[in-house]
């Protein structure tokens, strides 16, 4: 009898809720997978070109999933999820509850015990499918809110693994979070990891202050220890868990490269004269959520417009509004409700031949995306709370002939660093206004001067900086220290 041969384990072991491919299916039935473009993916690149890694994730479409298979040097590990798991697990609690809880609660988020369940449910066959491919004492990269249960799920299995987790979205303040009815078990289930990374300073003290309040765990500086961190077994040693904040930037080299190509440079003549040559292009480029503040932008930009302040054809406004999360209630109402918004400026402000506000409901290759970021002179970037943005890192890298302005919401995670932008509250309609007239009218000089800061910025810390920051935050993460005192009256 020939017993099957030991599966393949990996020292490198990536998890995300998406596999970093897509699937498309031929009119002959023949499966392609193609790389998604896409931040997460460039950034893993860089960290897996010198080794050979495992990814495991979705496959991005319900039912079996298909076998493990290679994709250069890096396996891919599909995690089945039935139609049922992606309503509950992906579209209810990780779209419908984490995402607007983590968001300031913009939107009501809704909390179902259902979708827990299978939240839950579908956390653990993510933290089998790692366990099941990570080598001894491989290191684990969990990424984001979909997997918050994953560290200490994985741990339980495999004591012997590093485990770092990386939230690309804010992390709430303690007074938001403690809403949640599993609010311990999240902590729980992120404590299983070595080293935690946030965006912001103030996403890892949100953090680490929910500890505090809700498990009644200790801290000392960015160290949370924990004595329940193994699900509060008797005799669990406690471990010490690191939070602080790593943020995210862009492949800076390659989407300059990108941005440089001739065909794009013309591409971004020929849409500046389908615009009619405006004096002034206005851009915002979004995915169609209501994080990212495009209700509070169009209003802005239809009272500039009431005032005279700008008017077509000389200045124009072009939304880009990606498609996301269609089956989710809110973002079909909130695709309603700017659609009105947008007809009903373009129906007062627009003339036969120039339309004030060019609203595109589509996704665009890359290439169009850098075309777009160069005609633009003033870039919107006015999220209600945002992560990061990447958009706003692209701008700046795209326009390296040193043009354009970047109007920056305060509520970003890239208002931290990218200060020499035109910043903004975008609840404040008035102060909005101000601001997007000042990035206009501003001096040659002074907003050259600003987007040169900006890219300098963006170049010194690129996204290969932030994987490498990462992975030796978690290398020298500090594990077990000696037992502590718990205090006593957690929340839970
Ligand atoms: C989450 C956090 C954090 C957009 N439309 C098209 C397109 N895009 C690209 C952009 C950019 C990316 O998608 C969007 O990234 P963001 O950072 O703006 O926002 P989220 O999708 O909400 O991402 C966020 C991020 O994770 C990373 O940690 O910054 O805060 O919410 O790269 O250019 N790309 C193409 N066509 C489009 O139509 N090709």
């Amino acid at each position: 009898m020939v017993s099957p041969a030991p599966a393949r384990t990996y020292d490198f072991v990536i998890a995300a809720n998406r596999l970093p491919v897509d699937r498309t299916v031929g009119p002959d039935g023949e499966e392609t997978w193609t790389t998604s473009p896409g931040g997460l993916v460039t950034a893993m690149e860089s960290v897996m070109r010198d080794r050979e890694a495992a990814w495991v994730g979705w496959a991005g479409f319900p039912g079996d999933a298909p076998e493990p298979f290679d994709d250069g040097p890096l396996r891919l590990c599909p995690v089945p999820l039935s139609a049922e798991d992606v309503e509950h697990y992906y579209e209810g609690f990780s779209n419908g509850t984490l995402w607007p809880l983590y968001h300031d609660v913009i939107v009501p988020p809704t909390f179902h015990r259902s979708w827990w369940n299978v939240y839950r449910e579908v956390n653990r066959r993510f933290a089998d499918a790692i366990a099941e491919v990570a080598a001894e004492g491989a290191t684990v990269w969990v990424h984001d809110y979909q997997l918050q249960l994953v560290p200490a799920l994985l741990r339980d299995q495999r004591p012997d693994l590093r485990i770092g987790w990386f939230n690309h979205i804010p992390f709430p303040p303690v007074e938001l979070f403690a809403q949640l009815p599993w609010r311990a078990t999240i902590l729980r289930g992120l404590l299983g990891a070595d080293f935690l990374g946030f965006q912001r300073p103030d996403d890892a003290r949100n953090l680490i202050r929910s500890c505090r309040a809700v498990l009644g765990a200790t801290h000392k500086g960015d160290v949370v220890t924990w004595a329940g961190a193994d699900d509060g077994r008797p005799g669990a040693s406690p471990r010490a868990v690191r939070a602080a904040s790593i943020p995210i930037s862009i492949d800076a080299a390659g989407f300059r490269e990108l941005a440089d190509q001739p065909s794009v440079k013309a591409r971004a003549k020929e849409i500046r004269e389908s615009l009619g040559n405006p004096d002034v292009v206005l851009l915002g480029v979004d995915r169609l959520d209501y994080t990212k503040g495009i209700r509070h932008r169009l209003r802005a930009i239809e009272e500039l417009l009431e005032d005279g302040a700008i008017s077509p054809p000389e200045v124009v406004f072009v939304q880009v509004a990606t498609p996301s999360r269609e089956r989710v209630e809110a973002y079909r109402t909130l695709k309603e409700q700017i659609e009105g918004t947008v007809g009903r400026i373009n129906g007062d402000f627009s003339h036969l031949g120039d339309t004030a506000v060019h609203y595109l409901h589509q996704s665009y290759p890359r290439e169009e995306m850098a075309a777009l970021f160069q005609v633009a002179d003033v870039m919107l970037v006015t999220p209600l709370r945002d992560g990061m943005n990447l958009v706003a890192k692209e701008y700046v890298t795209a326009r390296h002939d040193g043009g354009g302005a970047l109007v920056l919401s305060e509520f970003t995670g890239a208002a931290e660093e990218m200060r020499a932008a035109y910043l903004c509250n975008p609840h404040d309609i008035t102060g909005l206004k101000e601001t997007i007239l000042r990035a206009i009218r501003d001096t040659h000089e002074e907003k050259r001067r600003r987007m040169r800061s900006l890219r300098r910025q963006v170049r010194t810390y690129d996204v290969q900086a932030w994987a490498d920051s990462f992975l030796r935050a978690l290398e020298v993460a500090p594990g077990r220290p000696a037992r502590s005192r718990r205090s006593i009256s957690p929340m839970v």
